[in-house]
């Protein structure tokens, strides 16, 4: 396993968002900051929803990031100054981090909060605690499933490891960060602050979990890829919707597992139960053909399947947003993410076998990423019931000029990912601009919105 520590450079470029980021804060705090946190967003090409089931996903780091400014101070106050003014100021004491999510949707800072939390956490008794002087700026659009919060919530942690002297390996970073983002309700499964700290520019990575490994993806020289916003927001902690899902391909791998005789209460995740049955995915599609019904499950047949009591099955299997949901889909879920699971493994083969090759002629590779990212649009939105009708229909309005368009992250919202050559690029945005953004309004400012994307490199310092 690499076990690198996020890079510290110098700031040697007088370069515009950091000089205005410097500008910002000297005016506000009346001192220089120390130091700058650079953290991106992501853009996931394949393997959406099958995280959290403990297998592997092909994303890669943006260019747009969070960025912050910070000083360190010996009173122990942390105070957090956000550049977009609909984020209010939050000031409070580093030994009282308190993410007590009142509200529906959680504030901003509530998610700086986990990143400062989960660093605490992990602190040596003997380390004495310092306070922190913040700016926080960032262009990862919100709420569009490329990452923003974990991008914040990484920059965070990373602020506070190193105002604490912390050195700490990009990996342990991306785990803890996963970790620790929780503490804002969703159950995420480690893929957006896995990218964020191991990404390389130039490279995608296949990243795989328990344990946590990254390798480079080299992306066939003429595959280029768009993102475009659907322009619907879906804040995945304000609804049970995220969680559900977690809690379907749970309770799909705890029936399963009973029925095979493995023990039900120590699966947590389709994989594990995978590697319980020592089975390949074609062998777990055809288990979950045979065993698992299409209609709704109730949680009185699952608990009555399980042989339990409704008690002990929240106990092992809910969280605190789940727990009221009378009925679940398992056997829909469950196929999504043993087929996403088998697309992922074959893009990742054929990015290999074109690299290996590497003489670019082989036509037949785009159409066939292609193929497999529709794909996966596709049971997205019928098996795993993610999609929302703007992002089918971005969809839709794609298939002429690219090679396959899927929605990205989370979904019920935000972006679409195509993968298209790159000579039709800026064809294929006059299209979207002229046939989906203009009947929404939208005649400029495109550039958070609609945009041709390359993989960056992941976290860093600069002093
Ligand atoms: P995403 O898919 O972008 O991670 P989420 O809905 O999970 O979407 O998280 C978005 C939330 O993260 C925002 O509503 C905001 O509270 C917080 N956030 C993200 N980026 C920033 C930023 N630059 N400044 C302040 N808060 C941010
Ligand atoms: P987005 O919507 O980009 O935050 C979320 C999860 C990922 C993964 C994807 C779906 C968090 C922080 N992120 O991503 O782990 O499960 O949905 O593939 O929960």
């Amino acid at each position: 396993m690499n076990c690198e520590g996020v890079p510290i450079c110098t700031l040697s470029v007088k370069s515009c968002p950091y000089m205005q980021l410097i500008e910002l804060f000297t005016n506000l705090y009346q001192i220089k900051p120390k130091f700058f946190v650079r953290v991106p967003g992501r853009v996931n090409l394949i393997g959406e929803h099958i995280d959290y089931c403990g297998y592997s996903v092909c994303p890669m780091a943006l260019d747009q990031d969070v960025l912050l400014a910070v000083s360190i101070d010996t009173d122990k106050m942390l105070h957090l100054h956000n550049t977009d003014p609909k984020f209010e100021n939050y000031v409070c004491s580093i030994d009282n981090i308190e993410i007590n999510i009142k509200e529906k949707v959680p504030h901003w800072y509530q998610y700086y909060l986990c990143g400062v939390k989960g660093i605490l956490d992990i602190l040596p008794n003997d380390v004495n605690l310092t306070g922190m002087k913040v700016v926080v700026s960032g262009n990862v659009p919100q709420s569009a499933g490329l990452s923003s919060s974990s991008a914040l919530v990484s920059a965070a942690a990373l602020a506070t490891a190193h105002s604490h002297k912390l050195s700490i390996s990009k990996e342990k970073m991306a785990n803890l960060c996963a970790d620790c983002e929780r503490y804002i309700g969703t159950q995420g499964g480690g893929m957006d602050q896995a990218i964020a700290f191991l990404a390389n520019e130039g490279c995608a990575k296949h990243i795989e979990f328990n344990p946590l490994r990254s390798t480079d993806v080299t992306l066939p020289g003429r595959a280029t890829f768009v993102i475009a916003h659907s322009l619907i927001s879906m804040n995945k902690a304000a609804t049970a919707d995220f969680n559900c899902r977690v809690i379907e391909c749970r309770l799909a791998a705890q029936i399963l597992a009973f029925k095979q005789g493995v023990d039900w209460t120590k699966i947590k995740r389709l994989s594990e139960l995978q590697q319980a049955l020592s089975l390949n995915l074609s062998q777990m599609i055809s288990l979950v053909e045979s065993t698992l019904h299409e209609q709704l499950y109730t949680i009185d047949e699952i608990v009555t399947e399980l042989g339990t009591s409704f008690q002990a099955l929240e106990a092992t299997s809910l969280t605190p947003n789940t727990k009221q949901i009378k009925t679940f889909k398992l056997r829909q879920r469950a196929l999504h993410v043993f087929n996403e699971a088998l697309r992922v493994k074959t893009f990742i083969e054929v990015c290999s076998r074109d690299n290996a090759e590497g003489d670019g002629f082989n036509d037949q590779v785009l159409p066939t990423l292609g193929r497999l990212m529709s794909e996966s649009h596709e049971s997205l939105k019928e098996l795993y019931e993610c999609s929302h009708p703007q992002l089918d229909r971005l969809v839709e309005l794609s298939k002429n000029y690219t090679f396959g368009t899927r929605l990205t992250g989370a979904g019920w919202g935000g972006c679409t990912v195509s993968l298209l050559s790159p000579e039709n690029v800026e064809k294929y945005m006059d299209f979207l601009k002229e046939n989906y953004y203009k009947e929404l309004g939208i005649v400029e400012g495109f550039s958070s919105i609609l945009f041709a994307t390359a993989p960056r490199g992941g976290a860093c310092i600069y002093v």
